[in-house]
């Protein structure tokens, strides 16, 4: 096995996920021709890095990202930082000649990530978004099932994000934890952080959105900043819902919000076609909900098909366990890493790419500007 030296930027909750998935991947996909080696970690805290550094077995650690891109012996730099700081350091990888690994949303804007689209294309280095939930086997498999045309003509498209951390105007904005709820860090609210996913999901599963009419509000205006300690404006939306028209003539539905009291996260779709229909919980990720208007009468009901076969019928799952042992989050970021590398090999690829993920980054500008214009929007 070829190594692949991870150089990863930021120790937060994503640096944890990712880092996870690069130790799990060469134990569970053998046959790949790459293994991910845990070659380098960068943060601002030099104490925060070297603890982190030692606790998931990362080689060395820097306290300044340039550093970490201009090392000889990183191949591949994942950017795991707020939003603010993913276009400086994306170009600067490309720039370097190295891949590039970039936490969703892909930028602040779509300016920014059009930018970043043709740098990574420019520079001609393999590149990916980490919009993770495409790789749990459910929505995997929602996929294959649309693919083959089971739903028949797609009508509808539903989708929600739910969260309730933020009901507290005690909550700060900025920092360490909160940087969520600082607009100069994150660039949006919900639209960016939470309908990024359900958006990128819903292009993959349902093609490409034609416009969108959105409303959006700021439940709390004001919040400590906690970097200055001074109460400052809230520049995020704290929630957002918008329709849209999709290109093959279906309707979309979608709600976000960080205040439905007694969720955390909430992700839920659901997709009806003219023959059948799906839907899927992130509470219950290892399930795909399915009806078929074709069954036979006495039996036609939703069925909940628990995506845990390991003979090939489920994606990912003939890596893991056995028939019925269900799978979690966590894995869905090692699937992601496993299909890069198969990739790499490959000679191709891996979707989402920064130009795919820039449609995501497009609707969510569009759909902000329909919300502050209280009109519907066209998506170039
Ligand atoms: C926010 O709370 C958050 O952690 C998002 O940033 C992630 O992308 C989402 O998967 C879960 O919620």
């Amino acid at each position: 096995m070829t190594a692949l030296n991870i150089g990863l930027i930021g120790c937060g909750f994503m640096g944890r996920a990712h880092t996870n998935a690069y130790k799990r991947v060469p134990d569970f996909f053998p046959e790949l021709g790459r293994r991910p080696v845990l070659q380098a970690v960068c943060a601002r805290s030099e104490a925060d890095v070297r603890r982190f550094a030692g606790q998931w077995g990362y080689a060395s650690f820097e306290t300044d990202w340039h550093k970490l891109v201009a090392r000889r012996d990183i191949d591949a730099v994942d950017v795991c930082v707020p939003n603010n700081l993913h276009r400086e350091i994306a170009l600067a990888v490309a720039q370097a000649g190295k891949m590039v690994l970039c936490e969703k949303p892909l930028a602040m804007n779509a300016a920014q990530g059009a930018e970043m689209a043709e740098a990574v294309e420019k520079a001609g280095v393999a590149n990916m978004v980490w919009f993770n939930y495409r790789r749990v086997p459910a929505v995997t498999l929602a996929k294959h099932i649309i693919d083959d045309g089971r739903l028949g003509r797609i009508y509808h498209y539903r989708s929600s994000f739910l969260q309730d951390w933020t009901i507290s105007a005690d909550v700060p904005q900025g920092g360490h934890a909160t940087w969520r709820l600082d607009v100069a860090a994150a660039g949006s609210g919900v639209t960016g952080d939470l309908l990024a996913h359900c958006i990128d999901t819903a292009i993959w599963l349902n093609g490409d959105l034609r416009d969108v009419s959105a409303m959006t509000e700021t439940f709390v205006t004001e919040r400590v900043h906690a970097e200055t300690g001074a109460k400052q404006p809230v520049g995020i939306d704290d929630a957002c819902a918008f329709m849209c028209h999709f290109a093959n003539g279906s309707l979309g539905l979608f709600e976000s919000t960080r205040y439905a009291r007694g969720h955390k996260a909430a992700y839920t779709l659901e997709i009806n076609g003219a023959e059948a229909s799906i839907r899927w919980d992130l509470h219950d990720l290892h399930r795909l909900e399915y009806f078929d208007h074709r069954d036979r009468a006495e039996v036609r009901g939703w069925r909940s098909v628990h995506v845990t076969d390991n003979g090939g019928e489920h994606p990912y799952m003939d890596k893991w366990w056995a028939p019925d042992l269900q799978n979690g989050y966590e894995h869905s970021f090692v699937h992601q890493v496993a299909d890069f590398l198969a990739a790499l090999e490959e000679g191709h690829a891996c979707s989402p790419t920064f130009r795919d993920a820039l449609k995501t980054q497009v609707a969510c500008d569009a759909i902000l500007a329909s919300a502050e214009r209280r009109r519907w929007v066209e998506i170039g």
